[in-house]
């Protein structure tokens, strides 16, 4: 069985979006990450920095969300979200995977910020080199890693969205905009946005 540390409309989202594609069975615990106190001290037994997403597989704890892709593709191959090793797509798969988490996340939340750098002096680079590359990318394939869907789109799709409708920081590029519809049209991702929205209305988080 699998338990799913999560707290809704957080980075952990997309994950629950991953769990909806997978379709294996698994179980919620919710983190409080906006806790007045902070998370609980108990929590860093399974998240060394007490942050969303974890997953507990039959005592296996994985952390990282490209370490979950990976580890729970791997683990369900039958679902086809992962290229197969030996696979050519193998390639740009896990080089967008690790994209996600270590350039596009921390350009993305440093602009959102305000924060002025030079992309030179950090390993994630320039907003403006970011958005090229993404530009680039999807204008020449339906899918972030080639064509068809995989792990990818839902680290990178539920980025997207996020930083173009939530962060509003990322820019509104038709290219980014046809992506985004196109994975919206997934069943998992409905069925994850609604399960998340449902989470954040029994926290209190909806307001109006
Ligand atoms: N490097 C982590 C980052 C996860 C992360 O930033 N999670 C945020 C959710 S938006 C969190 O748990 N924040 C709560 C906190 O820092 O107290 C990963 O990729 O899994």
């Amino acid at each position: 069985m699998i338990t799913f540390y999560h707290a809704p409309w957080s980075r952990a989202s997309n994950m629950l979006w991953l769990l909806e594609e997978l379709g294996t069975p698994y179980q919620i615990e919710r983190v409080d990450i906006r806790a007045p106190g902070g998370v609980s001290e108990d929590y860093r037994s399974i998240q060394p920095n007490k942050k969303v997403p974890a997953i507990d597989h039959d005592g296996v704890v994985v952390t990282e969300r490209a370490a979950i892709c990976t580890y729970l593709c791997d683990a369900f191959p039958e679902a086809g979200l992962a290229p197969a090793i030996g696979d050519k797509m193998r390639a740009p798969y896990l080089t967008w995977l690790v994209y996600a988490d270590s350039v596009f996340d921390p350009v993305l939340a440093a602009k959102a910020h305000g924060h002025e750098f030079m992309g030179s002096g950090y390993s994630y680079g320039s907003f403006s080199e970011m958005v090229a590359n993404i530009e680039k990318t999807l204008s020449s394939r339906p899918h972030i890693a080639g064509d068809r869907f995989t792990a990818a789109d839902t680290q990178m799709g539920g980025g997207i969205n996020f930083g173009m409708r939530v962060l509003k920081t990322l820019p509104e590029k038709p290219v980014f905009l046809e992506y985004v519809e196109r994975l919206a049209a997934r069943p998992a991702f409905q069925r994850a946005t609604e399960k998340d929205f449902e989470m954040a209305q029994a926290a209190g988080m909806v307001t109006g």
